[in-house]
């Protein structure tokens, strides 16, 4: 279902009359599920009439009794209950904006009637229209049917009845004559056209199974002449499935005002679907039956499920995507500072450093926040994070620690050393990016010093260009070729920060290659002297080596490191700023 044309009852029910009261020569066209219903609300053709751009579209919907029965492999004689049909008329509903006109059939004995139309009314379509036979009907199109006509006296009792149920001065009842179709004389159709509308109908339909349009537009001619008589102006309808070589245009000139392309949306799909069993039957296989096919896309298209996945996408970025935060090592140059305390509990302008992450965190709606604590893992205190325990701390690296955090990983995550400050902005511009692997990285390391006992790792990007002043950078070309802390400074395009996210899929590649490499490699393995110290960035290259591709987001300063005594009182200075 696609929720682009919701709309309230009250609002498409008056829709009809509009048109008719603007002058406008209303065109239909038949719906009979959802998805049908879909096409004819939405479908146009764009051209040019005068030098000027021109949408042509349908005003209105046919919920057609031939066509709903149809679709529901039942022949069309009033045996689909109102209640089923009810339910296909609530569908369409449910799914376009414009107004609907309601196939009545015969609206059963003015009783029935009644709660027709109440139920249509309350529902929200515009009109009903029934016709002037017996219950059951027969439909109109097959020759050699029996077509019993109803009294008119009683026909028109129905329709005083019908309008006198209901609420609003918006919903219309129109009385279609079967005069024609019972192969009864010109005059019948007069005639009961007169006792219809002085039973108070909204408009008369004139149906017909001819060939040629001549005899609706003599019924149209004396039509005329009964509402000048009657000093009525009452819209006249009519059904072109078999005159339809007479076009829209002249029958508006004689004077209809409705238009009902009646069950062309069926009859079209019926033999596509045809087609397409006996191509599949044929063939043994589906490959030549798909020109006749419209793709599985544009279904998904049509029925709302791409604005799904890009709400979903868009939920996903910006809500219950967790964080990791690996924060269990000991940190040697603070050891003095920290008594025993982890590093994240460094105290910067008042608040600690893992304190100032989750206010940057929190600023840009992540609020599922994990650390894994290690070393002076009962010194760690924080509101609003869960702290899981890597025992094992001094053996590992930083990567064992983050996959403690496994189960936080599955859906997609961000991970975020422990030891970095950064500007808001950057949380904000890394949600908004759809890659499956992103790491943030910092172009302006080349301008760097490099600082004595300061591991960095750098990252080499895969289009490497010297910057330029005026050059012009595609995002998909910030693919990382090369990552690690031991790559030659000079070399180096970027910096990684710390800051990485991976999507659903970024995460399940990067545990499927954290699995297999854990499981069946041993020793040296990238830039670690051994597989039980890999690193987070050894992992990343692993990936780019098996043809993974890890972008990353340039950022160009605006975060901190916090290495050294240095680094925090430029901290606090940017702070106090
Ligand atoms: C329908 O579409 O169900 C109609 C028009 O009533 S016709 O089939 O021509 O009778
Ligand atoms: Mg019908």
């Amino acid at each position: 279902m696609t929720l682009l044309n919701n709309t309230l009852p009250e609002q498409r029910r008056g829709k009809l009359k509009a048109l008719l009261e603007k002058g406008h020569t209303v065109r239909v066209l038949e719906a009979h599920n959802g998805l049908s219903g879909i096409i004819a609300n939405n479908i146009q053709v764009k051209g040019e009439s005068e030098g000027k751009p021109l949408i042509r579209e349908f005003d209105a919907l046919w919920e057609s009794s031939l066509t709903d029965s149809a679709s529901k492999g039942h022949p069309d004689i009033e045996v689909v209950t109102f209640d089923s049909r009810l339910q296909s008329i609530n569908e369409i509903l449910a799914v376009t904006n414009k107004p609907m006109i309601v196939d009545g059939d015969t609206g059963g004995d003015a009783n029935a009637f009644e709660y027709t139309v109440s139920k249509l009314e309350r529902a929200g379509v515009s009109a009903v229209i029934i016709e002037d036979k017996v219950f059951p009907k027969r439909n109109s199109l097959e020759p050699g049917v029996q077509q019993n006509l109803e009294d008119p006296e009683v026909f028109a009792q129905k329709i005083r009845r019908g309008k006198s149920v209901q609420k609003s001065d918006e919903f219309m009842i129109i009385a279609r004559l079967e005069s024609l179709i019972a192969g009864k004389p010109m005059e019948d159709a007069v005639n009961r056209a007169i006792i219809y509308l002085r039973a108070g109908v909204d408009g008369i339909m004139i149906h017909s199974k001819s060939k040629s349009a001549d005899e609706i537009f003599e019924f149209a001619q004396h039509y005329k002449d009964i509402c000048k008589q009657l000093n009525l102006n009452k819209t006249l309808v009519c059904v072109p499935t078999t005159y339809n070589q007479t076009t829209e245009d002249e029958l508006s000139a004689a004077g209809f005002r409705i238009i009902i392309h009646a069950n062309h949306l069926l009859r079209s799909a019926y033999k596509a679907m045809m087609e397409t069993a006996k191509t599949i039957l044929r063939n043994q296989r589906s490959f030549e039956a798909d020109p006749l096919c419209s793709t599985v896309r544009e279904i998904f298209k049509t029925v709302g499920f791409l604005d799904v996945k890009e709400k979903d996408q868009e939920n996903e970025q910006t809500t219950n995507v967790p964080v990791i935060i690996p924060a269990a090592g000991e940190d040697p140059v603070f050891k003095e500072t920290l008594y025993g305390k982890p590093k994240a509990m460094l105290e910067i302008s008042g608040k600690t450093l893992l304190e100032h992450q989750i206010q940057t965190l929190n600023n840009g709606n992540l609020a599922d926040i994990t650390v894994i604590a290690g070393y002076g893992r009962d010194q760690i205190k924080a509101e609003g994070v869960s702290i899981l325990e890597n025992p094992d701390f001094k053996n590992g690296s930083m990567l064992n620690s983050l996959f403690i955090g496994k189960e936080k990983m599955r859906n997609g995550f961000i991970m975020l050393y422990s030891d970095i400050l950064m500007e808001d902005a950057i949380i904000k511009e890394l949600m908004g990016r759809q890659e499956d692997i992103i790491l943030v990285a910092d172009n302006s390391t080349q301008y760097h010093e490099p600082q004595e006992g300061n591991i960095l790792d750098f990252i080499i990007c895969k289009h490497q260009s010297k910057p330029a002043r005026r050059e012009i950078r595609f995002a998909s070309e910030n693919v990382v070729a090369k990552i690690g802390s031991k790559i030659n400074p000079e070399t180096a395009s970027h910096e990684f920060i710390g800051l990485a996210r991976f999507s659903k899929t970024g995460a399940e590649q990067l545990i499927e290659t954290y699995n297999d490499v854990v499981k069946n490699y041993k020793g040296q393995f990238q830039e670690s002297k051994d597989i039980s110290r890999l690193n987070f960035t050894d992992l990343i290259q692993e990936m780019i080596d098996r043809g993974f591709v890890v972008n990353f987001m340039e950022i160009h300063k605006g975060w901190l490191e916090i290495h050294n005594a240095e680094h925090i009182a430029l901290a606090e200075k940017s702070f106090s700023a």
